[in-house]
Order: C-alpha cells, then sequence, then structure tokens
C-alpha cells in the first residue's frame, strides 16, 4: 500500500544528485525494445544512496564508469550505493511498448512508436532521477526497421543518421537545451509530411514539420497554419522567439490528452491536428487553433522555465493557459474567447472546487500526480494569472515576464519565482495576493447595495466567505472586483476595478440623480461566486447595455437561470409553473440586434444547461429541475418562434462561423422545443457542405427525437464509418440521447467496429461524455446511468488508468443530489473500491468521495 501514500509539497528536497548529459540508446522492437542510457551524474552530498525511479522495467545491467556495479532492486527504484563524487552510470533495460494500454512512457499507436512522459512516464523507459528539477542535455539514438518506420524522431537537432545491417537504419537527435526528462519524445513511424518554414524576428529560419497519418496530408494545414500565428503572436505580444532550428508535430490516434509539448517534438492526439472543413467543425478548427497556440507558448512558459517539483504545475499551465486565451482572444472574438473560458469555470471548475477533489492551484498533497491536470490547476490557474494582470495592466504585467525569464531562463522554479518577478517588477504589493495558491474553494461575495437619494451616494458593502475547502483559518483573499455602473437608460456612468480585500468592505460613489444599476465583477474578473439579489429589469438593462459584451451575456445567464430555479421551486411547493413575458422580449431584443456579433448573440440566446445549473446552488431537485429547464425552454421558443425561424432562414448560405454559430443555436432551440420542422433539418443535413451544419441538423433531429433521427444516424455512420474522429462526434450523439434505451445503447456500440476501449477519444466520446454531458440519463431514478459508468470504469481500471480516473469525475461529484441518489453513487464506488488491482489513480479520487 505505500505506493498509495499522499507525496506533501512541505516534503520537497533538493535532489542529491544532478545529472548534466544523457545519451539514450533506444533499439526499438515492438515487445522488446531496448534502451541503453547513459548519464553523467554529479553529487555534493557523497555518501547518499542514489535512487533511480522505474516502473514496469526489465533491468539488464548496471554499470558505474564502464564496469559492471553492484545494484538494489526495491519496488519502483532502483537503488546504488557507494558513489564517487562524479561518475558515468550506464543501465540497460527492456521494455514492451507494444503492450503498454496506459499510453504512458514508450507504447505504439497505429503501428507507430511515441511517447508520452509527462507526468512520470519516463521512468517507463529507464530507470532515471523522473523529477523535474533535474535537468540535463540529451542526445538520442533511435534504431528501427527501415520498412514501416522512416521517420526517427527525438527532441532537438538531427546530427547523424545511417543504414544498418538487416535492413534497420538509425538517426541520432541532440538538444542543446537541458531539460527534465518529462519533456522527452521519440516517435517512430510512416506518416505523410507537411512542411512549411518561419523566420523569426531576429532573422532566423526554422523548418516547421507535421506528420500524420497516411492519407490525410489535406487535413494538417489548418495546424500548420495556426502554428505560424502561434509563433508569430509571441514575438509580438511577449517579445518570445523560438529557439531551435525546427519545430515538429506529429499527430498520433491513441492520446490520454489534448497534445504535449516535448522540447522541438510536440505529439498531439489526432483531434488537435486534423481538420477540413467536411470532417471538423468551427469549433473543432478553434480548438485545433489554441492547443497549437498553448503546446507551442510552453516552450518558453514550461520549457525554458520549468517547474521544480509537480506541486508547481500551475507554474507552467496557469500562465500557459492564460497565454493561448490571450492568443485566441487577439486573434480571434475576445467577448466569445472569455466566455468559454468563465463557463469552464462555472460549470466544471466550481464543481471540482466544492467536491472531493477540492484543492488550490497549487496542490499541498498528491497521490497520483495525472490527477492534478485539473480545471482547478489550469484554467483557474489561468484565472489567477489574469487577475495579476488586471492588478498591473498589459505594461508592468509584461515587465514581470521579462524579469521572470531573465532570473529563470534554464531552471526549475516555483509559483513564488513568479509572483516575485511579477512583484519586483511592478512595484505592486502582491502578498495578500499569494493566498490564491494555498487556499482550495470558491469564495463568495455576498454584496448589498443601497443608494440614498438625499445626498446621491450610491454603496456596496461586500462581505467575502470563505468555503471549508479553502481550510481552517482560511483568511480573506486578495480580489480585483469590476464594476461598471449605468444609468436605469442604459448610459455607462463609470467604470473600474476596486481592491476587495477583506472580509466585510464597503464602497462608497457619490453623484447619481438615481440608483444606478451595477454591473458587477464585470467580465468575471474574479474566480469567484456573487450574491446579490438581482432584479429582472436591472438584467435587463445589463443585456441590452453593459459596455463589455461578456457583461451582457453574463445578464442573460442570470435571468433565464432565475426564472428556470423559480419553476424549479414552484414545482417543490406545487404551483403552476409561469415565465415572465419580459425575459422572452430581451431575448427577441437580442435576436433582433443587428449589431451584435452573431456569434456573441448565439451564445446570448443559449439556455445554460443542467449541469451548469446545478452549479448555482447548494442542492437541488433533480427532476424539478429537468422540468423546469425544458418548461422555460419550451416557453422560450414558443414565444420566440417567428423571430427564431427568420433569423435561421436570413442566415443560411452565409459561409462564416459567426452566423452558423447563430443560425445553429436558433435551429437547437427549435429543435428542443419540438418546434421545428422535420423537412428544415432534413434540407440542412443533405445540403450541408461543411460538417458545423450537418452535424448540428442531426444533433437538432436527435435532441428533438424526430421520426428521421435514426435515419439520418445511419446514413451519418455509412458516410464516415472509416473516419474515427467523425465517429467520435456520432458516438457523442448518441451517448446524448434523452430516452430511457441510451444505457443500452451505448453497451451495444461498445461493439461497433469503430469503437474500442483502448483508444481514450473513443472512450471519452461514448463513455465520458455519457456521465458529464447527459445528466438526464446519468442520474435516471433507478441508478442504470451509474452502473453503466461503473462497468466501464472496471474494464478501464487494468487497460489505462489515467482516462478511467478522469471519466470517474462525474461520479465523485454527488453531494448536491438526494439521499437515494447519493446512496447509488456511493454503492457503485465502494464496488469500484473493492477491486483487487484498483490503479493509485481511481483509488485517489475514489476514496476521497467515500471519505467526504
Ligand atoms: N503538459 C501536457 C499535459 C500532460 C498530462 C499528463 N497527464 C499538455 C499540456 O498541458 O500542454
Ligand atoms: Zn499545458
Amino acid at each position: 500500500m505505500s505506493e498509495l501514500q499522499a507525496k506533501h509539497l512541505k516534503d520537497y528536497l533538493a535532489p542529491a544528485f544532478t545529472i548534466s548529459t544523457l545519451a539514450l540508446d533506444v533499439n526499438l522492437f515492438p515487445n522488446a525494445t531496448r534502451v541503453i542510457a547513459t548519464s553523467e551524474f554529479n553529487t555534493e552530498r557523497q555518501g547518499e544512496p542514489l535512487l533511480l525511479d522505474g516502473d514496469g522495467l526489465k533491468l539488464i545491467s548496471v554499470k558505474v564508469d564502464g564496469k559492471p556495479y553492484a545494484y538494489e532492486l526495491l519496488p519502483g527504484q532502483l537503488k546504488l550505493v557507494n558513489l564517487p563524487a562524479h561518475f558515468s552510470l550506464e543501465i540497460e533495460t527492456e521494455i514492451d511498448p507494444l503492450g503498454n494500454t496506459s499510453l504512458e512512457g514508450l507504447y505504439m499507436s497505429d503501428g507507430a512508436y511515441c511517447t508520452q512522459c509527462e507526468a512520470e512516464g519516463f521512468r517507463r523507459i529507464t530507470y532515471f532521477l523522473d523529477r523535474p528539477d533535474v535537468l540535463a542535455t540529451y542526445r538520442v539514438r533511435v534504431e528501427a526497421p527501415k520498412a514501416g518506420f522512416p521517420y526517427l524522431l527525438s527532441n532537438g537537432n538531427k546530427v547523424d543518421s545511417g543504414e544498418l545491417p538487416g535492413e534497420r537504419h538509425f538517426v541520432v537527435w541532440d538538444d542543446p537545451f537541458p531539460k527534465p526528462c518529462y519533456l522527452f519524445a521519440l516517435v517512430a513511424g510512416d506518416f505523410d509530411l507537411l512542411e512549411d518554414s518561419f523566420t523569426t524576428a531576429s532573422g532566423r529560419n526554422v523548418a516547421l514539420q507535421v506528420f500524420v497519418d497516411k492519407g490525410n496530408l489535406h487535413k494538417a494545414h489548418h495546424a500548420m497554419v495556426s502554428l505560424k500565428k502561434s509563433m508569430e503572436w509571441d514575438e509580438r505580444r511577449f517579445g518570445l522567439e523560438y529557439d531551435l532550428d525546427i519545430y515538429m508535430i506529429v499527430a498520433v490516434d491513441f492520446f490520454n490528452m489534448g497534445a504535449m509539448e516535448n522540447k522541438g517534438l510536440n505529439i498531439f492526439n489526432t483531434k488537435y491536428v486534423l481538420a477540413d472543413v467536411e470532417t471538423a467543425t468551427d469549433d473543432d478548427f478553434h480548438g485545433i487553433e489554441s492547443v497549437v497556440g498553448h503546446e507551442y507558448f510552453h516552450n518558453w512558459t514550461g520549457n525554458r522555465v520549468t517547474c521544480r517539483d509537480w506541486f508547481q504545475l500551475s507554474l507552467k499551465e496557469g500562465l500557459t493557459v492564460f497565454r493561448d486565451q490571450e492568443f485566441s482572444s487577439d486573434v480571434g472574438s475576445r467577448a466569445v474567447n472569455r466566455i468559454q473560458a468563465i463557463e469552464v469555470i462555472k460549470n466544471q471548475q466550481f464543481a471540482e472546487d466544492s467536491g472531493p477533489m477540492a484543492h488550490p492551484i497549487r496542490p499541498q498533497s498528491v497521490i497520483e500526480m495525472n490527477n492534478f491536470y485539473t480545471v482547478t490547476v489550469y484554467n483557474k490557474g489561468a484565472e489567477v494569472i489574469r487577475m495579476m494582470h488586471t492588478l498591473l495592466g498589459e505594461e508592468k504585467f509584461q515587465a514581470g515576464m521579462k524579469l521572470y525569464f531573465a532570473r529563470h531562463d534554464g531552471q526549475a522554479v516555483t509559483c513564488d519565482d513568479f509572483v516575485a518577478a511579477m512583484e519586483d517588477a511592478s512595484g505592486i504589493d502582491l502578498s495578500q495576493f499569494r493566498l490564491w495558491y494555498n487556499q482550495a474553494g470558491t469564495p463568495t461575495l455576498k454584496i448589498v447595495d443601497d443608494f440614498d437619494a438625499d445626498s446621491g451616494r450610491y454603496s456596496l458593502s461586500i462581505s467575502q466567505q470563505l468555503p471549508a475547502q479553502a481550510g481552517e483559518g482560511a483568511k480573506p483573499m486578495h480580489i480585483p472586483f469590476a464594476l461598471e455602473l449605468l444609468s436605469a437608460d442604459g448610459k455607462s456612468l463609470s467604470s473600474q476595478v476596486l481592491d476587495v480585500k477583506l472580509a466585510e468592505q464597503r464602497f462608497e460613489f457619490t453623484g447619481f440623480d438615481a440608483k444606478p444599476v451595477a454591473s458587477l465583477l464585470q467580465d468575471f474578473s474574479a474566480p469567484v461566486k456573487l450574491e446579490y439579489d438581482f432584479g429582472t429589469s436591472q438584467l435587463i438593462t445589463l443585456m441590452r447595455h453593459a459596455s463589455s459584451e461578456v457583461a451582457r451575456w453574463e445578464a442573460s445567464v442570470n435571468l433565464i437561470s432565475r426564472a428556470i430555479w423559480a419553476n424549479h421551486d414552484a414545482l417543490g411547493a406545487g404551483e403552476a409553473m409561469v415565465l415572465d413575458g419580459r425575459v422572452a422580449d430581451a431575448f427577441r431584443a437580442t435576436l433582433l440586434d443587428e449589431e451584435l456579433d452573431p456569434a456573441l448573440a448565439a451564445r446570448i440566446i443559449s439556455i445554460p444547461s443542467i449541469n451548469a445549473l446545478i452549479e448555482q446552488v447548494a442542492s437541488v431537485s433533480f427532476d424539478h429541475l429537468v422540468h423546469a429547464r425544458h418548461y422555460v425552454l419550451e416557453e422560450l421558443a414558443a414565444n420566440l418562434e417567428d423571430e427564431l425561424l427568420s433569423k435561421y432562414r436570413e442566415l443560411v448560405g452565409i459561409d462564416s462561423p459567426e452566423a452558423r454559430a447563430l443560425k445553429n443555436a436558433c435551429l437547437a432551440m427549435l429543435c428542443r422545443a419540438g418546434l421545428c420542422p422535420e423537412a428544415l433539418v432534413q434540407s440542412q443535413f443533405e445540403q450541408s457542405l461543411n460538417m458545423t451544419d450537418s452535424l448540428a441538423a442531426l444533433a437538432g433531429a436527435v435532441a428533438g427525437e424526430m421520426d428521421i433521427a435514426d435515419e439520418l444516424l445511419g446514413r451519418f455512420e455509412a458516410r464516415w464509418k472509416d473516419t474515427p474522429l467523425v465517429m467520435d462526434k456520432w458516438f457523442v450523439l448518441q451517448s446524448g440521447r434523452q430516452d430511457n434505451d441510451t444505457p443500452s445503447r451505448i453497451r451495444a456500440l461498445s461493439h461497433h467496429p469503430a469503437f474500442s476501449l483502448q483508444n481514450p477519444n473513443r472512450v471519452r466520446s461514448l463513455i465520458g461524455a455519457f456521465a458529464a454531458a447527459n445528466p438526464v440519463q446519468f442520474h435516471r431514478a433507478d441508478g442504470e446511468g451509474y452502473k453503466l459508468l461503473t462497468e466501464y470504469l472496471i474494464k478501464l481500471n487494468g487497460l489505462n488508468p489515467q482516462v478511467a480516473a478522469r471519466i470517474v469525475t462525474p461520479l465523485i461529484q454527488f453531494a448536491k443530489f438526494d439521499a437515494k441518489r447519493q446512496g447509488m453513487m456511493k454503492a457503485c464506488l465502494n464496488e469500484l473500491l473493492t477491486l483487487p488491482e484498483l490503479s493509485r489513480d481511481l483509488f485517489e479520487k475514489v476514496s476521497k468521495a467515500l471519505a467526504q
């Protein structure tokens, strides 16, 4: 059980040994790859034993300074004693890439070899100091058969290659930048190659290469364009240039996450590379641009300056998400990108922050590091960087970035080092702000406002409440609170950012003729919850007139959520449901507003999901919520039927992502309310030349439970059965169906020829999407939804623990549900806990949930 024990940040010790260089010789065979690792070690703490990490390795030999050396094999470690201050260590191991279904370390994806080493996968390749604060330069020799493996890739620059007997060949790569082993990568296979180049601001020429599965070259262009845009943007906005002569991206179909920023050799999930208009939606195109950007931006924030230990993960991830969000906002719609980021926090991160896996953006203890690649570390981490940006402003923030790189280039550092650079460069005191790194949970701001007509004084009393997750003795946070005040007829009177720092704080504003309308926490200036008694007319004013487009969207979310909760409560009290006519009028005004970006209008008229609604309250009567939401949706659609249809018709044929977004939002609303003519869906399905429209039509038919739904699903399947990424969309639609046959349909589909439990994309589409995005069926009163997920978790536990632990999330977030549902969810978790070979990944999440 010792390996199930948590590691703690407070126990961090600098390594006793350092490694200056590593020569890695990898001789590839599917079931018996030979790895010879030769490292130059140094120590200033001579006499201490050397403990190297290793996992699933067959040890062949150990030599120190060229001679066989005694060793001891411990669980997960290789121990050497009596070592000199400087020595060379040669270790030979054998590994089994073909048998590796966990997709960590070296594995095979559709006949190609590839690696994934972050966080602790390098120890599955050789015994090593598998920790991010050990930085070495790497020279890698890869050897494989010529047939099937014409490309042999690793980090850095290609320095040698040649033919070998037995129809084999080799390539040698040299990476001059010292790096931790989690950034090591190796790929061997046969690919189509898209090539281009980029000239950096200082005039250096960089070769750009995107490797994709044979036959997919035409789908690699958007990724290449995105890469060049990213390189250009990072120079322009952050003054950061690329540093090697070559940048490679390889797309593989079997991949646990989105992509990986290995130095000079990114490995990507095909989902974030391959796209053409026939097979990828507008959202897919946007996702590719943002992930290509994210991985590229890691070259400075992550690779050149890396993390001292894994508790500091947000140092690179929060910052790099902030950078990719800024990139998307600078090259696309800032408002729409901001709305997407806010939705991730409110709909997913708030749930994590109040659930059993709650952790600060810098966790203090971890059992399985892979469980901490979370929306908290990434997305709340990015919000924390964004708050610093708000407090400092762009100029001082950039000065802070410059100082950070000047101080720490080539080092492995902490989140405190980052904040110190921001503080020192700006002269702004961030001492209280640092609490964001320590305290978990979402603070709530309770707001009461008041207007005194005689003096024309408006006041806001803000009290800050910290949740239990923040820990005992938690202190008030430093919260940048953006505020706009408007006149009742919608004129902007003032905009500012308040520094909320105390448990209770009062702000006064003078010179008003009448009570102003407040737009609070504008643009979500901090990741906190608001408790404030908004009135309908106030929200309608904000929806129409707030200067911030994001605030207009937010007002709409508030308006519609209030209507849904009022009806949820009415059902509980046995009263009739109603919808205030002003809500429909406000939506109508949005639909008819010709000035508004249609992509933004699409967001404003969309109804919050059930999961999003659940995050707004402390406990929910689930069936009433589903009923109330559906009622409001039907009422709205019925009220706006003419406008929705005519807006739809107006936008048909306009070839832009923005127009498609609004057109398909209108379609979705009509379909869900049962008001869409089948012929309209059918003709969009048949006439569409792009995946965005054909998928929207198909989704509409399915959501509207139309008679033609099955026929259209069948036609879609027949056309795309050999295109896995498109079949994923089909699996998602099937797992999202609302009828009671859904669990049995999913079981049947898991035997579909296009499905494989070994492929994470397939698992996420059919099983993960069911649990995370089909709450109506997942939370069925008979418990069949929970049972279905558990069945697949049991299978995945042995195959791919990382993916299993990711999709278990909806099952551990049970606290807001009724006792009966909670009981059924816990029974499933208990069943998992008794599995004989429960992985660390699942153990950590399941045991934390049950301990609640
Ligand atoms: N750094 C990787 C994620 C690694 C996840 C390991 N379980 C991708 C990224 O954030 O860019
Ligand atoms: Zn990242």
